[in-house]
């Protein structure tokens, strides 16, 4: 299976007014997914934003996915959510965005990514891996359980490892044995986005 770049348009990263460039730039290099994370900014802004992002993940055929906030997904139309540990059942989500779209969550454990596989998402989050300015503070869960969580979770449904992963450290996660990843201020805090997704994608399409 195709290893995977998945992209978030992060706010805290990227200003409004630099969000449409900044997500063709990432789709220009080669992202799989494109997500829009909005921590902290209110719903009129995230649908501005959104209006601007989706069609163009629409054009190059990448899922849109928004961050949080299942009814705000479903009336822009996302083609998915993703949630938190603390979001609520997948069930409640399912309902409000209704049937073909994509839940994933965040997981933390082992024991979460079982367990969110068990419930029925459609793929998840595994991480932070290494500490991360984007969540400061979460404790790293490091590399040792990528190899069990890839056995048992990754080969079911797609499973992106995140936090702290950087082009400089993802061979290192490779070699732990992720197949997926999700990188955020690495490919936002460079001068040419679309030159660092595209090594980053590099990088995931040179493992066997
Ligand atoms: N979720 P960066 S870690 C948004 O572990 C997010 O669930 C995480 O950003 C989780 O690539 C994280 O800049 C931050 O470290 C990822």
């Amino acid at each position: 299976m195709q290893h995977s770049l998945y992209a978030i348009l992060d706010l805290g990263y990227c200003s409004e007014e630099n969000a449409a460039h900044t997500t063709e730039q990432l789709l220009d290099g080669g992202a799989d997914l494109l997500q829009l994370r909005a921590k902290g900014h209110d719903a009129a802004t995230i649908r501005r934003v959104a209006g601007e992002i989706l069609p163009l993940c629409r054009a190059a055929g990448i899922p849109f996915i928004l961050n949080d906030f299942p009814q705000l997904a479903a009336e822009l139309g996302a083609d998915g959510v993703h949630i938190g540990q603390d979001d609520g059942p997948l069930a409640q989500a399912r309902e409000i965005m209704g049937p073909g779209k994509l839940i994933g969550r965040s997981t933390h454990s082992l024991d979460q990514a079982r367990a969110a596989l068990a419930e029925g998402f459609d793929y998840i989050g595994f991480g932070p891996l290494f500490p991360t300015p984007t969540k400061a503070g979460r404790p790293n869960i490091g590399l040792q359980d990528i190899a069990a969580m890839e056995r048992d979770v990754g080969s079911r449904i797609p499973a992106f490892c995140i936090g702290g992963i950087k082009r400089a450290n993802l061979h290192e996660v490779l070699a732990a044995g992720a197949r997926r990843v999700v990188i955020v201020s690495d490919l936002l805090t460079v001068p040419d986005v679309a030159l660092a997704a595209r090594e980053a994608r590099g990088q995931l399409d040179s493992v066997e």
